[in-house]
């Protein structure tokens, strides 16, 4: 039998290699997902998870039926995949999707609200105050005398109960949105409130790891606040708690373990979690980068 010359085994060794490549590829039978795939995310806007959610791992994001939302009678985690949209009442061309409602035992709504061009917001009930939070996109602002503020992705804003005002925006835009029943106190009035995470000092934590920052003054006029959660990958809540507030919980960045009661869910950016009063819960960050969330609060009121 003839010998192969060189040119010949050289051909054989690469179709060789690209037939063994293509076995292996992205979805290889022995490939895990690749983390740097997910790596390169220094470019993205910030949030940008929570209107871009994956499911990991990612052979069960087509899974028929699969989804991790679970519903139970002191919390419930609503992810990405089971978040259903519908023209919020009262909103001109806004989708919204309500994920925590007094249904659930809450008494406060969070949902998140949908924008366009074309949209326009609509008011909260009387004797309802509301926070907006910008995850994606940008939005205006602007108060009965005319009065106008930009909201870029990061920024919010308080609004007391019974104050006039609308939002609108020139392109796509996210918010998440929390509303209550304002619990009147003798002599004290909220105000409205325009800021930014980036601005806010951070307060102390004593005993705990995690950086805070909260989105509206501590003080007694305030009936919640909104609490934002910095934990590096490794950190976790030192505290076991177990309170009389409830919580609506956004997760802007990261992943992690999240113990709610006897369970404990896998959990990333753009999940929300309800928690009741009394819930044990415990959170602790995993995986390669920052977990942040926005916490809902109810303070400041005799449970009574
Ligand atoms: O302030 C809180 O109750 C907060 N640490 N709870 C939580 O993160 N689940
Ligand atoms: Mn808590």
């Amino acid at each position: 039998m003839e010998n192969p010359s060189l040119p010949g085994l050289l051909l054989s060794f690469f179709t060789l290699l690209s037939v063994f490549n293509q076995v292996l590829g992205d979805e290889g039978f022995c490939s895990a997902p690749s983390i740097l795939d997910q790596a390169d995310t220094s470019s993205k806007p910030l949030y940008w998870k929570v209107t871009s959610p994956t499911l990991s791992p990612s052979h069960l994001q087509d899974l028929p039926g699969f989804t991790r939302s679970v519903y139970k009678r002191d919390h419930a985690l609503i992810t990405p995949e089971s978040h259903v949209f519908s023209p919020l009442p009262d909103w001109e061309n806004t989708l919204g999707a309500y994920l925590i409602t007094p249904a659930m035992g809450s008494h406060f709504v969070m949902y998140l609200a949908k924008m366009q061009e074309n949209s326009k917001s609509g008011l909260p009930p009387a004797g309802v105050e509301r926070l907006i939070f910008v995850i994606q996109g940008a939005v205006t602002l602007t108060n009965s005398s005319g009065i106008s503020n930009k909201l870029m992705v990061d920024s919010y804003a308080y609004l007391p109960p019974n104050f006039e005002h609308s939002l609108k925006c020139d392109g796509s835009t996210t918010l998440a949105i929390f509303e209550r029943r304002y619990a009147c106190l003798d002599n004290h009035i909220t105000e409205r409130i325009v800021g930014s995470t980036d601005k806010l000092p951070l307060l102390e934590t004593p005993g705990e790891v995690f950086e805070l920052r909260k989105l509206l003054p501590a003080s007694m006029p305030y009936d919640f606040n909104i609490h934002i959660m910095d934990f590096q990958p490794g950190e976790f809540l030192n505290v076991k708690e177990v309170h009389y507030n409830q919580h609506g919980l956004l997760l802007l960045e990261g992943q992690g373990i999240y113990r709610l009661g006897d369970s404990w869910y896998s959990v990333q950016a753009g999940d929300v979690i309800w928690m009741a009063p009394f819930v044990p819960q415990w959170y602790a960050a995993l995986g390669k980068t920052r977990s942040r969330y926005l916490l809902y609060k109810d303070v400041n009121r005799n449970p009574l």
